[in-house]
């Protein structure tokens, strides 16, 4: 990881906006022809800050959005959808204000997340991300070692009553840094072989490290502006505190691998499939 503030190469500047996560990068009109060298500059960054931000892209529909987000990977979404770009507003504000990392009831979770300010209110509603990476990093050993050798169930049910079940290593080996993460968030309901009292607090242990002020980045949105983030290696709140202002966000997730613990194994499917939570047309945040 880069230690310096800014990082300037080819008019493109990446700069630090906090300690442990974020980074602003300027100099670049996202769409979805962007050079090969841009976009490995633009994934280079998400992977060392863990969320970028982009300013002032309110070019982009969702058409240019979507042609965007597809340099980093398959959008996800409705298989019979035309468009894998959906909006948010107040239908989603009840399940997005908590922590959680996206979709990790099913086995191959999203690799990366994006999305848009359209509508900002002129106060609150911003959004914050926590590195699930730096925290791991930053327990005492003893607990490295205790994290390294958990599991822990994630689960949910779909308003439909479909129900998602899947087992994750609570550390998991980033595929392309390598970096060890912590795998937790608002569908994580038992670790395995834990009495469900000593899991709670097993939880939430793991939990509040994460979530430690130093380890987040709070964004103040502006309409226009971009953040994507490492799925894998964050989690992210909506902060619900702007009232009855309207607030609307332009989304995209990218399609994700299972991921692999210390030990080698892979997370594996208890109920449900990767591939039902996109088809039942359920919203996946
Ligand atoms: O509304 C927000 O700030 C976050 C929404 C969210 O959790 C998501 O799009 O995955
Ligand atoms: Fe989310």
């Amino acid at each position: 990881m880069s230690t310096l503030a800014v990082d300037v190469k080819a008019d493109v500047t990446v700069e630090k906006v906090g300690g442990r996560i974020g980074a602003v990068i300027s100099g670049i009109r996202l769409s979805g022809d962007l050079d090969e060298a841009v976009v490995a500059r633009i994934r280079s960054a998400i992977l060392d800050h863990k969320v970028v931000f982009f300013r002032d892209q309110g070019h982009l529909d969702d058409t240019s959005y979507e042609a965007f987000a597809s340099l980093f990977g398959q959008p996800a979404g409705h298989p019979s959808a035309t468009r894998r770009v959906r909006e948010i507003g107040a239908e989603s504000r009840f399940q997005t204000n908590v922590w959680h990392t996206d979709v990790t009831y099913v086995a191959a979770y999203p690799t990366f997340g994006l999305l848009q300010g359209i509508e900002i209110p002129a106060y609150g509603g911003e959004t914050a991300w926590a590195n699930t990476v730096a925290a791991y990093a930053n327990l005492p050993a003893p607990l490295q070692r205790l994290a390294n050798e958990l599991w822990a169930l994630h689960a949910t049910r779909h308003a439909n009553g479909d129900e998602f079940e899947t087992e994750h290593p609570l550390v998991r080996v980033h595929p392309e840094t390598g970096e060890l993460s912590l795998v937790l968030g608002s569908t994580t309901k038992q670790i395995i072989g834990i009495s469900a009292t000593d899991s709670t607090l097993l939880i939430q242990l793991f939990q509040d490290n994460i979530t430690r002020l130093e380890n987040t980045i709070r964004w103040r949105w502006a309409a226009g502006d971009v953040a994507i983030w490492d799925n894998r290696a964050t989690q992210h709140s909506a902060v619900d505190d702007y009232g009855d202002l309207t607030r609307r966000l332009r989304r995209a997730i990218i399609e994700g691998d299972a991921p692999v613990g210390v030990d080698g194994r892979s997370s594996t499917i208890v109920k449900g499939a990767d591939l039902e939570w996109r088809i039942t047309g359920d919203p996946s945040y």
